[in-house]
């Protein structure tokens, strides 16, 4: 029995001994796929996190109401003379320039002097629709806005209220 004993221990110590050096082997293996499976799943954490973000930002803009203004501007004139909005709105204008081959702008200003602007949109030349968006102030009030490009024809008056 002493004898089988003693016999049995040494490889027992070898299979003790490989088992370690497999485990090792093993452990070493699964690390490294583990961490290049932990790497993707770490990256695509941030990415659902900063989406979230982009989706908390959003909803705060949307936080704030909003205004839609179809505007038009045909023969050197805006369909309309008066804009009115809620006060800190999203301000979304729907501009159709109707004019072949005329530049319009749409843009807003504290007052006629149009010194200091709340929003100059980009100018394009008939016909052509764009559309241009942005905060309307906080503070209710009669502002102003024009075309630049035709600052004495195209003129009126935006109110926050
Ligand atoms: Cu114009």
């Amino acid at each position: 029995m002493y004898g089988i004993a003693s016999l049995l221990k040494p490889n027992a110590v070898l299979l003790v001994a490989l088992l370690v050096v497999g485990a090792g082997i093993l452990a070493a293996g699964c690390t490294t796929p583990g961490g290049n499976v932990t790497q993707p799943t770490g990256t695509g954490t941030p990415t659902a996190t900063e989406t979230a973000n982009v989706t908390t930002a959003a909803t705060t803009v949307a936080g704030g109401e909003a205004a839609t203004v179809d505007l038009a501007a045909e023969n050197i004139a805006f369909d309309t003379s008066t804009i009115t909005v809620p006060a800190g709105a999203e301000v979304t204008v729907n501009f159709d320039n109707q004019d072949v081959g005329i530049l319009h702008n749409f843009a807003v200003y504290t007052d006629s002097s149009a010194a200091e602007e709340i929003f100059v949109g980009e100018t394009i030349t008939g016909p052509a629709e764009t559309t241009y968006t942005f905060t309307a102030p906080e503070e209710p009030g009669t502002y102003f806005f024009r075309c630049d490009v035709h600052p004495q024809q195209m003129t009126g008056d935006f109110v926050v209220e």
